[in-house]
């Protein structure tokens, strides 16, 4: 599964684009991943724009993450659910999950990127890699040093996550990230279709140079 681009919804940044949204215009732009994120609404809230999503990116193949809430992704027909350090443990929600169902975790250092590999999860995500204004309590940047420490110790897909922009993305991809999730850097901008093609095309680049460079 590719990761390059992921993309994160957010309708407060978003200029009155709803989830739905956002999520047609970043797969218009090529985004490889959404996930769909809300700390404001109701599960069942949640749950039907979560069922909405699901119905589009089926028909595009676009993978669908929802944030924190493992019962409200199987529910809604994703393909899989976002895990913080504070949610279920991957292995426990393996047991809850469906086949094949996709389990990220939010990680901030090598030994809970080597727990949550070992527990079972598909990606890891390096959060924050820089400090970021999109999410209160990310805490301050890790830097790319420990996504680099990460990635030598992982054998998942490493998703950087925190801060992300088009004049960072090429350092984050060369560290050793396999994709780069955005908010602000897709979300934030007047044209979210033009913004997502952009981005992607940045870590496309940057993951060949990076083939060709070694
Ligand atoms: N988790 C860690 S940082 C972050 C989340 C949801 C916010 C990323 O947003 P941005 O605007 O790309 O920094
Ligand atoms: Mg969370």
């Amino acid at each position: 599964m590719a990761y390059d681009l992921y993309v994160i919804t957010d309708e407060t940044i978003s200029r009155g684009f709803s989830h739905v949204e956002i999520v047609r215009q970043v797969i218009a732009g090529r985004a490889d991943a959404i996930q769909l994120r809300d700390k404001t609404c109701g599960c069942r809230e949640l749950a039907r724009i979560g069922r909405e999503i699901s119905r589009i990116t089926h028909k595009t193949g676009t993978i669908f993450i929802v944030n924190d809430r493992l019962d409200v992704a199987i529910a809604c027909g994703a393909d899989g659910v976002h895990l913080g350090q504070g949610d279920l443990r991957v292995d426990v929600a393996r047991q809850i999950a469906p086949p094949g169902f996709v389990i990220g975790v939010s990680v901030g250092s090598v030994e809970e990127a080597v727990r949550a590999e070992a527990e079972g999860a598909d990606y890891i995500a390096v959060s924050p890699v820089f400090s970021t204004g999109s999410k209160q309590d990310a805490g301050p940047g890790h830097g790319l040093s420990v996504l680099r420490a990460i990635r030598a110790r992982v054998s998942c897909p490493v998703v950087a996550i925190g801060g992300i922009n088009l004049s960072n993305v090429e350092e984050v991809v060369h560290a050793g990230a396999d994709g780069v999730a955005v908010i602000s850097a897709v979300v934030g901008s007047p044209d979210i279709t033009a913004a997502a093609r952009e981005m992607r095309g940045f870590v496309t680049r940057a993951k060949q140079e990076r083939t060709v460079h070694g």
